[in-house]
């Protein structure tokens, strides 16, 4: 059964560039409630330990460098079928090929820099928020 919490963080060229509240007022238009979140910055040793699972990949390198390159927004949103509708919102990875209207779409400006993460299922949802919050600062 499809669970009713995401996890996704604004990355840092979205920060930078000013777009956290056309993103959130975005993500709230489309039904999401926030459940948890927070301006942070990651260290590269906390990038590289999030994208774990990316690790062998060609690209691993640059990632956490630009994950770690400045401040991002971390978030824990609820609304049912939370996971799908999400990365329905935000577009594929690449925004050449995100459909219009999505985040990426309007937000992201490469493949590598694309303005949004969003978890891919109901298990990571869970470990990478719990990977960014403790008990206490999630309001369910
Ligand atoms: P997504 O789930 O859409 O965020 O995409 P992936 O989990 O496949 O990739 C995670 C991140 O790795 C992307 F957001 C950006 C980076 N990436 C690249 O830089 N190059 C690639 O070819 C694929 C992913």
């Amino acid at each position: 059964m499809a669970g009713n919490i995401t996890f996704t963080m604004i990355k840092p060229d979205a920060v930078k560039a000013g777009h956290i509240g056309a993103i959130l007022a975005q993500i709230n238009k489309a039904g999401f409630r926030i459940v948890a979140m927070k301006l942070t910055k990651l260290s590269p040793e906390k990038a590289g330990e999030f994208y774990e699972v990316h690790k062998e990949r060609p690209f691993y390198g640059e990632l956490v460098e630009f994950m770690s390159s400045g401040p991002i927004v971390a978030a824990v949103l609820e609304k049912d079928n939370a996971v799908e509708d999400f990365r329905t919102l935000i577009g594929a990875t690449n925004p050449a090929e995100a459909a219009e209207g999505t985040i990426r779409a309007l937000y992201a400006t490469s493949i590598g820099e694309n303005a949004v993460h969003g978890a891919d299922s109901d298990e990571n949802a869970l470990r990478e928020a719990s990977f960014h919050f403790a008990a206490t600062e999630m309001f369910k």
